[in-house]
């Protein structure tokens, strides 16, 4: 049986990819921050229905001695290294924590591999911040990064290890750059969550209002279930690869607010205050992604904006009224 480590599994994405890869016959450990372990209310939920079906290390990726010894431990067959602060902020404050949780834990890992078990497979949760202040529109696996952000700028320091560790060390590194994904298990600090959990309330006459920055801002929404199957694609090539993981479709903040609203049979403009303290600098060129080579491999997404958007109501609807 193979096994898996996922960083981050009680987060959406990790908690998704551990379904998936338990469906699969893996055997699947996780990485999960002490306190969720001990505040099962902040994160467990997420892992609740296969928490008997995982091995959950609780400790924090940029321990160097825990990762080298967690891997010393397990002896994976892959590592998917999701964790992440994954919040991005244009502002430059609490960079040396940025730097250590979304670069030294990968640097930690690919060591460590390196040191204990050459053949394990990795992969990394790259991200379209890497781009940043794009050049072009869409990106591919060509365009050039300016990364704009600390979180960009560490996850492109990422990329470049896992190339330099993939180029020159001979290990089966893997960068999946994906572009904005979600699910009903994203966090509400998110705008699509955030403006879910509003027009649900304010159907069911608990909110008022929605207070958002920015409606004109486009982003590259996918459905995180899709990213997470694209990441178990990318790992079974016989030769390890980078690659674009996004739609290629761009939508604003407004038409997502539009589409969700109208689903509740709500007039978003009767709702909608803007602060612009949510605001931030706008790119030249969007954020939007070409995942032709992913498509390559036999790719595709299985739910549409309106689709993705229906089943994050349907789901908060059900947490709301339980
Ligand atoms: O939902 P967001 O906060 O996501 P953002 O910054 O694009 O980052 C997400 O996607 C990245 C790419 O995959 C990841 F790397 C990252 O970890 C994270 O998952 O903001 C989306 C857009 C932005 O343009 C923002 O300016 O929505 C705009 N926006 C408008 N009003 C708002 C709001 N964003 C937030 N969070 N809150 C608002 O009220």
């Amino acid at each position: 049986m193979k096994k898996a480590l996922i960083t981050g599994i009680g987060g959406q994405d990790g908690s998704i990819l551990a379904e998936l890869l338990l469906q699969k016959g893996y055997e699947v450990y996780g990485i999960i921050k002490r306190e969720a372990i001990e505040n099962p209310n902040l994160k467990l939920k997420n892992i609740a229905s296969i928490v008997n079906e995982v091995e959950l290390i609780p400790m924090s990726v940029t321990d160097p001695m825990a990762v080298y010894k967690a891997i010393k431990k397990i002896h994976p067959d892959e590592i998917y290294h999701l964790a992440a602060s994954s919040f991005v902020s244009y502002e430059f404050e609490d960079e040396v924590a940025m730097m250590n949780s979304n670069f030294n834990s990968t640097y930690y890992l690919l060591s460590s591999i390196l040191e204990i078990n050459k053949d394990c497979k990795f992969f990394f949760a790259g991200s379209s911040e890497m781009f940043g202040e794009p050049f072009e529109s869409p990106q591919s696996e060509n365009s050039k990064f300016n990364p704009k952000s600390m979180y960009g700028i560490a996850k492109v320091s990422s990329y470049y290890l896992l190339k330099n560790f993939r180029d020159k060390k001979g290990l089966y590194t893997c960068t999946g750059i994906m572009y904005n994904h979600e699910s009903p298990r994203r966090k509400s600090e998110f705008v699509t969550k955030k403006i879910i959990e509003t027009a649900v309330r304010i159907k069911l006459g608990r909110a008022k209002e929605l207070v958002l920055g920015n409606l004109d801002a486009v982003r590259d929404w996918g459905y995180a279930p899709d990213y997470m199957n694209a990441a178990l694609l990318i790992m079974s090539q016989p030769k390890p690869d980078d690659y674009i993981i996004a739609t290629g479709h761009l939508h604003s903040v407004k038409q997502f607010a539009e589409t969700a609203f109208s689903l509740l049979d709500l007039k978003v403009d009767d709702y909608i205050k803007i602060n612009t303290k949510y605001f931030r600098a706008s790119e030249n060129y969007p954020l939007c992604g070409n995942p032709e080579k992913l498509k390559g491999l036999g790719w595709s997404t299985s739910k549409s904006f309106t689709e993705i958007i229906k089943m994050m109501i349907e789901e908060e609807l059900t947490n709301q009224t339980n």
